[in-house]
């Protein structure tokens, strides 16, 4: 691997992967963009950060050409809840962003992961054990957004030979990046809220089935999918994954075996439940397992505990032996 662009580094995903990315190949492999201008803090010295709007192609270029880049992780899109209150700018971004993506990418030959989403997924795809080939009619713009483009990547690995490869991941649950406007957003609010104020108000149904994952799962998914043998690969865009299937009153659940005076109310946001509603309940994920051996590490158990000593640590300060209220 040569070098390596990440679009939408300074997102909820590219947080945690550019960090991995600069851990695991070092500050000049990894060229980190945004739209933002600030490189996170809280990654290991890189010497490589540019603002970048993926809807601009020629600094796109530029950037890949100078830094002889030979793989795209792109991250950068607007999520369900935010695209669905400006749908025009969200087919912008994410389409027209991708399309530049996979041209560079056929011009210098370079990989491109593309994340997809559960809800590149309708209402009339099954609601459990969704298979990895279903019919998909998604009723969100950023569904449209996100099937549009494995479409996209499969006509550019079978057309011009990209070596495309995308996942569809579910709620992604992060202790390092906050969530940018998205239907799962609660799965990580809720835990900020857990241990500065031991309550949290939803907006989503307590019983509000969805697929969810922890980070570093999501993290390890993309870099194990990206080296695969090509060879190995039936599917390529995009992998059902999955690691648990879990409702908000779960998660309360979970959290109240930590911390026994958090408190749950729910105020439904109707814009939100009607995109989680329109979503599967759980993902077939067995293509990805004998595809490319993907296991996560991370259930609820595991996961809950883990957010709950990063976010108390860093917002109280804390040992990580116990949690306190703000
Ligand atoms: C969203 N977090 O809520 C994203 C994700 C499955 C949800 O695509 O839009």
């Amino acid at each position: 691997m040569k070098t390596i662009l990440v679009t939408g580094a300074t997102g909820q995903i590219g947080v945690e992967l550019t960090q991995a990315l600069l851990e695991r190949y070092g500050g000049d492999k990894v060229i980190a963009t945004d739209y933002n201008n600030q490189p996170h803090n809280g990654w290991p010295q890189t010497s490589h950060f540019f603002r970048l709007d993926v809807r601009d192609a020629t600094t796109l270029n530029e950037i890949v050409e100078n830094y002889q880049c030979d793989t795209i992780f792109h991250l950068a899109s607007l999520l369900s809840a935010v695209a669905e209150t400006k749908p025009l700018e969200a087919w912008d971004i994410n389409i027209n962003g991708l399309l530049n993506v996979l041209e560079v990418a056929r011009t210098h030959r370079c990989s491109v992961f593309f994340p997809s989403s559960v809800g590149a997924f309708g209402p009339e795809a099954p609601s459990f054990d969704t298979p990895q080939d279903s019919l998909q009619r998604p009723k969100t713009l950023y569904g449209i957004t996100k099937v549009s483009g494995e479409l996209l990547c499969d006509y550019y690995y079978h057309r011009f030979g990209v070596d495309t490869r995308g996942l569809r991941y579910p709620g992604l649950i992060s202790n390092k990046a906050l969530p940018g406007g998205g239907t799962t957003d609660y799965a990580v609010d809720i835990f900020y809220a857990a241990v500065k104020n031991r309550h949290y108000d939803c907006f989503l149904r307590a019983d509000t089935q969805l697929d969810m994952m922890y980070m570093p799962d999501a993290i390890a998914a993309a870099i194990k999918l990206m080296a695969a043998d090509r060879a190995s690969l039936r599917h390529r865009n995009a992998f059902n994954v999955t690691a648990m299937s879990i409702t908000p009153e779960q998660l309360a659940d979970e959290i109240q075996n930590h911390l026994p005076d958090f408190t749950m109310t729910y105020t439904v946001d109707p814009l939100r439940q009607a995109i989680a509603d329109s979503w599967p309940r759980h993902m077939n994920d067995s293509a990805a397992r004998n595809e490319w051996g993907w296991l996560p590490q991370y259930d609820l158990a595991a996961m809950v505990k883990d957010m709950l000593i990063q976010i108390a640590t860093r917002e109280n300060g804390l040992n990580r032996g116990c949690y306190a209220a703000g």
